[in-house]
């Protein structure tokens, strides 16, 4: 008997071949007489997404059916990266859809290059939720990751005579076959206007809402596949457009064009990510961006829940949802107010649901990172929830106080507004009040919170309070980013690794087979080639892949101090200035990453490290024994290039301002050596990894408050340390910036005057530290030995343990099977 595989489902290379020229047909009407490299990419998304609609169609039935709990993500980033190679990955497909697209006379990695990367997230925050959805399909966890379509999503950053440009990100001119509209899903978000209190038929007081506008959400779902298993999660984003029978009362008074002009208002909310990393922007469409997406996400999950329950007084039984940072945390008012104003439900009861629903992560200490919203604003913008929040507060200050007999001052710091010539409502707050669950991001930070930032509210309830130490995902950022690695591992151990990183400790048995180190060390050494080509194609520099990479790859913030790493930059060159024969490890200094575009000093150290290296690349007494490159646009897609090709990875933020990093982990997993400080998550990776596969330098952050409050100077540095004070001289010189030598003024006043980030204090013992680094190269073997350690070791950071220890610890949410039907 013959058996056909279906055309949609099947995975044999013969179906996926004859799906791959199907769809090209019928969905994109071209054949290979006239379709472009995108029309092929295009048609093999489709060719995968139907392999994936079967898992997903099966998966949202089978989680309809078992009534478990569910967690709900809500994220006002998602920085998901490509989709189509880690699809292929997580279906087991990678191989076969190689030789389909093979045998059509195509190469999948070109087609793989057409897709355009999905940035709806700024840095680590948004990486993370992207992490998580990969873990939790993984783990067979029902989820739903909630946040925006953004039509523009992080700005593409080109680089102009050294300097940063930023250019609209237009992801989605092509369109984008990953996601499915949803527009029986609308919803409909409120704005503006005032409430009324009236009497309901049995007399109660009732509050109700009177909006200004009204804006609809409509939901686009992309799947989100589980590694190896038949699980197809589901990313929920919004997109907002007019209410077109709202403004029909615009119509009637016969303002036509006014009332088409309105819809651009409406839709301007889900045009633009913010491209702030770690500071807010109090602009009050980024509060509506949050009071948007937060309010069709609510809605929506209760809908979910109506569907199988017969309300909602369970609630919190069957949703645990996840707040990522502050920038969801209206979803407690927004909560309140729908229990209450439109499900009849009485203030506590209301309470009870919302407080064992929430969970809050606070991911940044950073002041410039608290948000906090005029309580004119609010008012303006969101009445409702203004008199919620109120009432909360009244409540929660009563609490307070019945702890804390006459100690005002302690009310004061922990209301959720603060007073003061202009008052604010503080969403930290709000979201530590409407949570059961407070957690930080690694062990440090977390402890930090406790003891600074919510230490208020660490006293009165501890209980609350955990730690959820951050990881990344072994399927994108090993598997797929590192093919040649990932093989080697499986001859030697397997595959089981990609799903329990753990067991890569079994590579320890291996760090003194000299085989095995030379294979490790050659593909290393292939990874930096293959970096080294592209440096060469789109930065015009030669670069030796026998240097030491040293990579540090992040956004560009004060906090995360590249300014350092420059300095040592400019130290080995004045080195060599004064002493061209001076003996020195040759190193590629490579660097990446976005500034937002209203942060005048990091643009600025942008074009410094650039306006360094034209200098350093070009003058013959370096020799090209070091080189500098500024890689443009960082992004997902680039990281996957990266991460694989470091020897060193810098990760040298000062003490206590990293909340935890995960580009730390990126790197160490792909066999990096970490130079970096006591900060966020480098602790628990040099704890893993061991102190002698680690090298550490500066303050702890301990030593960086006890500085600071005793009075810091930064000149006892400069007038001291006279290769520092060379250092800065020559940035001061306007020896790198001669067609205007006051160019880098601000920055050598940053270091002088106040040096927030304490580059001074910090950096001879990071010159020594880079010492050491230079030293331990020179031994190939033994820097090999490190390098295994680390890949060994990491098994901690992979986010499927993360985010196990949330579904225990936070969300308490139980894995479900998802079987195919045959
Ligand atoms: O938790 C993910 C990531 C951490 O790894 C980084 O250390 C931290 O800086 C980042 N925090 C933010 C905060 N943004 N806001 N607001 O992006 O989170």
């Amino acid at each position: 008997e013959i058996q056909v595989e279906d055309d949609r489902t099947g995975m044999t290379v013969d179906t996926l071949k004859r799906a791959f020229a199907d769809n090209l047909y019928y969905l994109l009407g071209k054949d290979e007489s006239w379709a472009t490299p995108h029309d092929y990419y295009t048609a093999l998304a489709y060719t995968v997404r139907d392999r994936l609609l079967h898992r997903w169609i099966n998966t949202v039935r089978t989680y309809m059916k078992t009534e478990t709990k569910a967690v709900f993500y809500l994220s006002a980033e998602f920085l998901m990266g490509r989709q189509l190679a880690n699809n292929l990955l997580n279906l087991g497909l990678y191989e076969r859809a190689t030789e389909a697209i093979k045998e059509s006379g195509l190469d999948i990695n070109d087609l793989r290059l057409m897709e355009a990367e999905p940035g709806l997230g700024n840095g680590g925050l948004g990486r993370l939720a992207a992490c998580f959805l990969d873990s939790l399909a993984t783990l067979e966890i029902p989820a739903v990751g909630y946040g925006i379509r953004y039509e523009f999503g992080i700005f593409d950053q080109w680089i102009k005579d050294g300097a940063q440009v930023e250019h609209p990100d237009k992801w989605l001119r092509f369109g984008n076959p990953w996601e499915i509209r949803r527009p029986e899903l609308t919803v409909e978000v409120k704005f503006g206007g005032h409430t009324e209190a009236y009497s309901d038929d049995k007399g109660n007081y009732r509050v109700r809402w009177i909006a200004e506008r009204k804006v609809l959400g409509t939901p686009y779902d992309t799947p989100v596949a589980g590694y190896n298993n038949n699980t197809a999660n589901t990313l929920r984003l919004w997109s907002a457009s007019a209410s077109e029978d709202f403004n029909f009362q615009v119509f009637d008074s016969g303002n036509y064009v006014g009332s088409v002009t309105d819809k651009i208002f409406s839709e301007n909310i889900s045009k633009v990510l913010y491209p702030n990393d770690n500071t807010s922007q109090g602009k009050q469409l980024r509060l509506e961006q949050q009071y948007f997406f937060v309010s069709c996400s609510l809605q929506d999950i209760i809908t979910i829940h109506r569907r199988i329950h017969p309300n909602l007084d369970n609630f919190h039984e069957k949703a645990a949802i996840q707040l990522n940072d502050t920038h969801p945390s209206i979803a407690v008012a927004e909560l309140m107010r729908l229990l209450i104003d439109e499900h009849d439900f009485e203030w506590d009861k209301a309470w009870h649901i919302t407080k064992n629903t929430f969970g809050y992560t606070n991911h940044t200490l950073l002041p410039e990172a608290l948000e906090r919203w005029p309580v004119s604003l609010f008012e303006r913008l969101l009445p409702r929830h203004l008199e919620i929040i109120y009432e909360i507060n009244r409540r929660f200050l009563n609490e307070v106080r019945a702890k804390y007999p006459r100690d005002d001052a302690r009310l004061r710091r922990m209301s959720l507004i603060e007073e003061g010539a202009e008052k604010y409502v503080r969403m930290a707050h709000l979201a530590c009040v409407g949570s059961h669950s407070i957690n930080g991001v690694a062990a440090l930070h977390t402890d930090l919170m406790q003891q600074k930032v919510l230490k208020d509210f660490y006293q009165l309830w501890p209980e609350k309070f955990n730690n959820k130490t951050n990881g990344v995902t072994p399927r994108r950022w090993v598997l797929l980013s590192n093919p040649k690695l990932s093989e080697l591992i499986a001859e030697k151990i397997g595959n089981n690794w990609v799903t329990h990183l753990e067991e890569l400790r079994q590579l320890e048995g291996f760090v003194d087979d000299p085989e095995f180190g030379d294979r490790f060390s050659a593909i290393k050494y292939q990874n930096k080639k293959e970096l080294a080509d592209y440096i060469s194609l789109y930065n015009n520099i030669e670069v030796n892949p026998h240097s030491l990479f040293d990579i540090q790859v992040k956004r560009i913030h004060e906090y995360k101090r590249q300014l350092l790493n420059v300095l040592y930059i400019i130290t080995l060159y004045n080195c060599i200035k004064r002493n061209p024969q001076v003996e020195i490890l040759p190193r590629t200094f490579i660097f990446a990453g976005k500034a937002a575009p209203g942060y005048y000093i990091a643009k600025l150290i942008i074009k410094l490290i650039n306006s360094v290296a034209k200098v350093v690349n070009k003058d013959p007494d370096v020799r090209d024994r070091i080189k500098v490159v500024f890689l443009a646009n960082f992004s997902v897609s680039l990281g996957q290039r990266v991460y694989p090709s470091a020897d060193l990875s810098e990760q040298i933020s000062t003490a206590g301002k990293e909340a935890s990093g995960t580009g730390n982990m990126k790197f160490a997993m792909n066999g990096a050596l970490t130079i970096g400080t006591l900060d966020g998550a480098n602790i628990e990776i040099r704890e893993e990894v061991g102190a002698e596969n680690f090298f550490l330098f500066g303050l702890t952050a301990e030593q960086v408050f006890a500085m600071k409050s005793k009075g810091y100077n930064p000149w006892n540095y400069y007038n001291s340390n006279s290769e520092l004070r060379e250092t800065i001289d020559r940035i001061a010189s306007g020896y790198f910036s001669p067609e205007n030598p006051k160019l880098f003024a601000p920055i050598v006043e940053s270091l002088l005057i106040g040096d927030e980030y304490m580059l001074m204090a910090d950096y001879q013992s990071y010159i020594e530290c880079q010492e050491k680094v230079s030293q331990a190269y020179r031994d190939r073997a033994n820097w090999t030995r490190m390098s295994i350690f680390n890949v060994a070791r990491m098994g901690k950071f992979s986010s499927d343990r993360t985010i196990r220890d949330y579904c225990q610890d936070i969300w308490h949410t139980k894995p479900v099977r998802i079987n195919l039907p045959a």
